[in-house]
């Protein structure tokens, strides 16, 4: 296929340096003597775009004629990173590009670099629902995904010279964007506040007045793997509707004709910075009405073009809901249902209860979205009755009456288990408006929907019964996270197999077959030598970047993920103190015996989180001193690199050989950034939660590095802690010690961190002080096992060759098959 698909598109190397140079002449309105990288990005990405359209209209058309059930991925995160060298290899076009680009004088490697990143989302969810569209295409599968284009993506991340985090915008659109489509004629109003009239006694309402703003479709195409499938992102931008109100700019009331329109802009300006915790902002809710109120009718039109009955909408469309964000579709869909299509409440409330399916991401209560009525009530139609309000209210009645059935006069759980939260406000529970609403809740790693189905839905499984309440385990795709971000190591794999990497990266259990060849020593000395050079490229990151000179004969040590207290930096940085002192304590002789190790953290803090941007802080002043002690900074090495990305993570990654995942047991969903480590033959360093479990059920408890507390536990020592505290002196000398030293001053002014040091010496509400020591004896082992450098080889060897079981393609396949059902629907290939 792979072949093929290809041999239609511009392959041969004379017709894309024609279609480079055309580019810079007619598309950028450029000399082609006189580009530069950038100029040369531009138009080796438009070229490649006309090869990618070519394939996207092929899928689109192909869809609409053969009508499959289609499934539609709602996510307000959409992680994309870079496009163009993804887009190259999975259309087989790279090494052809390679040299075109070569023959007009630049290097691909050069102009990659000139790429922004998307970065339309916060992290691991946001990432997950680009993984899951790269195998959607790959995969052949009829899916959509529905986002926001927002205007200004993640901020970027500066560190001042105190240490502190501040943030940028990211004015990621400003080189303009080839990868979209505008789709001006593909439109749609939204309405906000307003007003809802009933119409008669029907249950019908009719809904005007209010601000009506523009939905207007930007459509990124997704290339899949070795295939023509070429799948669709479509992501909506806010406009006024009627430009602005001229009448008032008439009157001299300029601003006032302007802030409408600003007004309408600013829904998809930004993307909420947060992760974890919500804040209740009018704008985020008018976010999530405007992209799923605009989805919907797009997916409606969609089906209504097929001519079959409204009846039949759930044999034509599933639709994922990534976390309650797109949760409002569920009352759109019955406003649609009742208001427009006339239908009857109970067939109307079939038709949505067997379309929506929804993915729970998190069981951190800060996390779980809440809507106070009130707000809920201005933005939506307002006056008798308030329409999506209403029938919230109406779900919920009827929902309680079943459970009030089932459970005569058990009021604490009708309590628990209403959408609305009595309170001053009340407020709407989207969880379980999402769960009420849907066909299926799936947790994203084995003990997670197990938490899942035991802590936030316990109610709702005794009320349902289990069958409704699944897992899938999250996935990576390793087009991006091997082949992308680690040729060499590809390479070396298809080699060792025999085979073509297009049949591996598609059917990734393949890998097993490179444990056949653990004995052979060559085949070992060629891995161990691509690791040593992917860790020489990212200390030439570093020195580019940062001006640093990294050591990469030590072992490095890698955590990058959001900074959250749940995630634990600080257990990591503690840990560094503590290695630090430990090194001071020793002669130089002793030091000379020790493992070289060479820390690095990368990771944003929500622009709010005080104690996560302390912990910031702390990194990058401990870094200060540690890297600048002539005693230990050979032994010991440690930088905070800012501005953590998808594309810093494709040089990080290659480069570790020991990786950290040491939430709280019990706190980390998954973790996916766990599966990208071990794929790339690095080893894990984690505790027993989320997929670190799963991973080690593949690769062996021998070849992960394991510690703390496990999960049942969490919850009696978080009891004990606030009723029978005991002073860390005695819990962990060690521990007490390493604090000690930071409130002295060891780091510069100790009293900064105190904040930061009391959330331990206190409540330690993510148990630091319980785990800390056997966090110690991990890193101990780590050191020892690191001492064999040919069993480490083989470690690293054993735990890519059994990653198969995480590839997005696997997750994505689980969808389709028990949830979404629907089926691959390849694109012939002439
Ligand atoms: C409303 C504020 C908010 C925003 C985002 C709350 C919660 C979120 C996400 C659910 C946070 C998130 O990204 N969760 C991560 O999802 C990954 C993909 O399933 C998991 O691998 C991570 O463990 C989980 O933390």
């Amino acid at each position: 296929i792979w072949k093929e698909c290809s041999r239609h598109l511009d392959e041969d190397v004379q017709s894309i340096t024609k279609s480079v140079v055309n580019h810079v002449q007619t598309s950028l309105a450029r000399q082609a003597y006189n580009i530069d990288d950038l100029g040369a990005y531009q138009a080796a990405a438009l070229s490649v775009r006309d090869n990618l359209l070519v394939n996207w209209n092929d899928t689109q058309l192909h869809y609409t004629r053969k009508a499959p059930k289609r499934a539609y991925y709602l996510s307000l995160e959409f992680l994309m990173g870079r496009t163009l060298d993804n887009a190259l290899l999975n259309l087989g076009l790279k090494s052809q590009y390679k040299d075109g680009i070569k023959e007009l004088g630049f290097s691909l490697e050069d102009i990659l670099e000139q790429e922004r990143d998307a970065a339309l989302g916060n992290g691991g969810l946001g990432r997950l629902a680009a993984c899951y569209l790269d195998s959607s295409a790959s995969q052949d599968l009829p899916l959509w995904g529905y986002g926001l284009r927002y205007k200004y993506g993640i901020f970027q991340q500066l560190i001042s010279p105190e240490g502190n985090q501040l943030e940028a915008p990211d004015p990621w659109l400003d080189n303009q964007n080839p990868w979209e489509l505008p789709r001006l004629d593909v439109t749609y109003d939204v309405r906000f506040y307003g007003h809802a009239e009933r119409i008669g006694e029907t249950g019908r309402a009719t809904w005007s007045g209010g601000q009506e703003v523009l939905a207007v479709a930007y459509d990124v195409m997704i290339p899949g793997c070795g295939t023509k499938n070429t799948n669709n992102l479509r992501l909506w931008e806010s406009k006024p509707k009627r430009g602005f109100d001229l009448n008032s700019f008439n009157a001299g009331n300029y601003e006032g004709a302007v802030e409408s329109s600003n007004s309408a802009a600013a829904i998809t300006s930004v993307l909420y910075p947060n992760d974890h915790t919500t804040f209740g902002k009018e704008l985020r809710l008018k976010q999530q009405y405007f992209w799923t109120a605009a989805s919907l009718a797009d997916i409606l039109r969609r089906f209504k073009n097929l001519g079959k009955p409204i009846s039949e909408f759930p044999d034509f469309v599933a639709i994922q809901l990534n976390d309650t964000h797109p949760t409002l579709a569920i009352p759109e869909l019955m406003r649609i249902l009742v208001d427009e299509e006339e239908l009857r409440w109970d067939k109307a409330w079939e038709i949505v209860t067997n379309t929506f399916f929804f993915t729970n991401h998190t069981v951190l209560p800060e996390a779980l979205e809440k809507w106070p009525v009130p707000l809920l009530e201005h933005l939506l139609p307002r006056r008798v009755p308030e329409r999506h309000l209403q029938i919230i209210y109406d779900i919920n009645m009827q929902f309680l009456q079943a459970v009030e059935k089932k459970f005569p006069g058990d009021r604490d759980r009708l309590a628990r288990m209403s959408i609305i939260e009595e309170g001053v406000p009340k407020q709407v529970r989207m969880a379980n408006l999402a769960c009420i609403g849907d066909r299926k809740v799936n947790g994203v790693a084995e003990l997670h929907s197990e938490l899942v189905r035991t802590t936030i839905m316990k109610d709702f499984v005794e009320f349902y019964g289990v069958s409704k309440f699944a897992n899938v385990t999250n996935g990576i795709t390793p087009r991006r996270w091997l082949d992308q971000c680690n040729p060499e190591l590809s390479t070396l794999i298809s080699k060792t197999l025999g085979i073509d990497k297009t049949v591996w990266l598609k059917d990734l259990t393949k890998l097993e077959g490179l444990l056949a060849h653990t004995e052979d020593k060559k085949f070992r000395d060629e891995w161990a030598a691509i690791k040593q050079r992917n860790k020489e490229r990212l200390a030439h990151h570093v020195q580019t970047t940062l001006g640093l000179t990294v050591n990469t004969h030590a072992m490095f040590d890698v955590q990058i993920k959001r900074l959250h207290e749940y995630k634990r930096q600080t257990l990591n940085i503690l840990g560094v103190i503590h290695r630090y002192l430990t090194l001071k304590a020793m002669t130089p002789e002793e030091r000379k015996k020790t493992n070289p190790r060479v820390v690095f953290f990368a990771g944003k803090a929500a622009p709010a989180y005080y104690i996560a941007k302390l912990t910031i802080r702390l990194i990058v002043n401990v870094a200060r001193v540690i890297n600048d002690d002539p005693d230990t900074k050979n032994y010991l090495s440690l930088y905070f690199l800012p501005d953590y990305s998808v594309s810093l993570a494709e040089v990080l990654i290659p480069a570790s050989d020991i990786s950290q995942h040491i939430s709280t047991a019990g706190t980390e969903a998954s973790g996916t950034s766990n599966m990208k480590f071990c794929l790339n033959g690095g080893l894990l360093l984690g505790t027993v939660d989320g997929a670190n479990i799963e991973i080690a059920e593949e690769v062996g408890e021998s070849n992960v590095f394991f510690f703390g507390h496990l999960t049942p536990a969490v919850e009696d020592l978080r009891y004990q802690h606030l009723y029978h505290p005991v002073p860390v002196e005695e819990k962990s000398p060690a521990l007490a010690n390493v604090l000690n030293q930071v409130s002295a001053g060891l780091f510069g002014d100790g009293g900064v961190y105190e904040p930061l040091l009391n959330t331990i010496r206190q409540s330690d509400y993510y148990l630091i002080t319980d785990d800390f020591d056997s966090y110690i004896s991990a890193l101990n082992m780590v050191d020892e096992a690191y001492l064999d450098k040919d069993e480490w080889v083989k470690k690293s060897i054993r735990t890519t060759a059994k990653m198969g079981k995480f590839s997005s393609d696997r997750a994505i396949m689980d969808y389709a098959q028990e949830y979404w059902n629907i089926e691959q629907t390849p694109v012939p290939s002439s």
